[in-house]
């Protein structure tokens, strides 16, 4: 028997009926057994054509003797009885079943990717996945579903941007800021820098650089970045949108040298938002960290042109951090691996995680944003 976890959710029709009806058959799935269901979540839909209704999402805990493809194809059956249509991606839709996790196991094929690949930094699956499982972990990133979700709650907002090629972080970057109306991390940098003896940021001293050795950040420019990533500071400044980077700002006072210990304790999702706000004063991790893997990057780099690959703003960015080791790191959080090659559908994706984090964002006008 297999520990499964499911999310539903709807937002055409009944969506209260929808979601009872599914309910009701995947626990008749021979093999199977309901052991849990959450309440309804209302929820602002993320992603997708514009103008579609609130989402009522759920999430189901099972008990499943079936191998993981045969229950993924049974979720679908159901998912067609009850009348969804399969056109636009992220469109309204009847009744979405998704499984989430099964048992441990990590699993990618063309019809199923387990756990799902967006499954740790979305809150509509979190809330009400996290109400009746929060016991259980991730098997990709290792915490659990009521780490993350507090994670996403507490963390300062902030967003790192990776890839294999600097000009492609740099160009996503830019693009979020401008689609979110974030500030850029590298500019807040900058500021800093102007008002003491901050060094340029193309010396700035971190423990993670890819020039290799670890360095440090002064001690009190390192509190002043992190009193303005502190959530409620942004909230007040930004209208609670996060901070994005093309790097991995991971500044740190501790005198460990060794990478991995350097990052991975940095700040446990269990933590509050006063230890929070007590540690990021001396370390700053991202809240969500968002990878772009095309399948070529000199494709993909084509593809932006040459104008749009020369940053505008032109950060020199110090803290660009060694793509292998950026994805090594998932110990660290919730990772959005974007395995597009279109800019645009890459941007889109891009904007749904963050949206997906922190779904007031979506309810806010675009006057809020700025
Ligand atoms: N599902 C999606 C895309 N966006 N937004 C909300 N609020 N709830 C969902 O279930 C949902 C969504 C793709 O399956
Ligand atoms: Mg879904
Ligand atoms: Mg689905």
């Amino acid at each position: 028997m297999a520990k499964c976890l499911l999310g539903l959710g709807s937002n055409l029709g009944d969506r209260e009926a929808m979601l009872r009806q599914a309910t009701q058959r995947v626990a008749a799935i021979p093999g199977c057994q309901l052991l849990a269901r959450s309440s309804w979540h209302e929820t602002v839909p993320i992603g997708g054509p514009a103008r579609q209704g609130d989402f009522l999402n759920a999430a189901l805990l099972l008990d499943c003797s079936l191998p993981p493809l045969e229950l993924a194809a049974a979720l679908h059956s159901i998912e067609s009885q009850l009348g969804r249509k399969r056109e636009i991606r992220w469109d309204a839709r009847t009744l979405d079943i998704d499984l989430l996790l099964y048992d441990s196991e990590v699993f990618a094929s063309p019809e199923l990717t387990i756990p799902h690949p967006r499954m740790s930094f979305r809150r509509f699956v979190l809330q009400p996945a996290a109400e009746i499982a929060g016991f259980l972990a991730c098997p990709v990133c290792g915490w659990t579903l009521s780490q993350l979700l507090r994670h996403l709650q507490n963390a300062p907002r902030y967003v790192a941007v990776a890839s294999a090629h600097p000009a492609i972080s740099n160009w996503l970057a830019e693009g979020l800021c401008r689609e979110l109306g974030s500030p850029r991390l590298e500019a807040l940098c900058h500021k800093l820098g102007e008002t003491g003896d901050f060094p340029d940021p193309v010396t700035v001293e971190s423990n993670v650089s890819v020039l290799g050795g670890p360095r440090q950040l002064p001690r009190q420019k390192n509190q002043e970045l992190s009193q303005q990533l502190h959530p409620n500071h942004l909230y007040s400044q930004h209208a609670a949108v996060p901070v994005i980077s093309a790097c991995w700002l991971e500044a740190s006072n501790s005198a460990a040298s060794n990478y991995q210990s350097a990052v991975r304790p940095v700040v446990r999702a269990t933590s509050s938002p006063e230890v929070y706000a007590e540690r990021s004063a001396s370390m700053l991790s991202p809240a969500l960290m968002i990878v772009v893997e095309p399948e070529s990057e000199k494709n993909f780099l084509k593809k932006l042109g040459g104008a749009s690959t020369e940053s505008q703003t032109n950060y020199s960015c110090p803290l660009q951090l060694d793509f292998d080791k950026a994805l090594k790191c998932q110990g660290q959080g919730p990772v959005a691996r974007i395995q597009a090659d279109d800019p645009a559908l890459v941007l889109q994706e891009a904007v749904a995680a963050i949206r997906s984090c922190w779904p007031e964002l979506s309810v806010l006008s675009p006057e809020e944003f700025s």
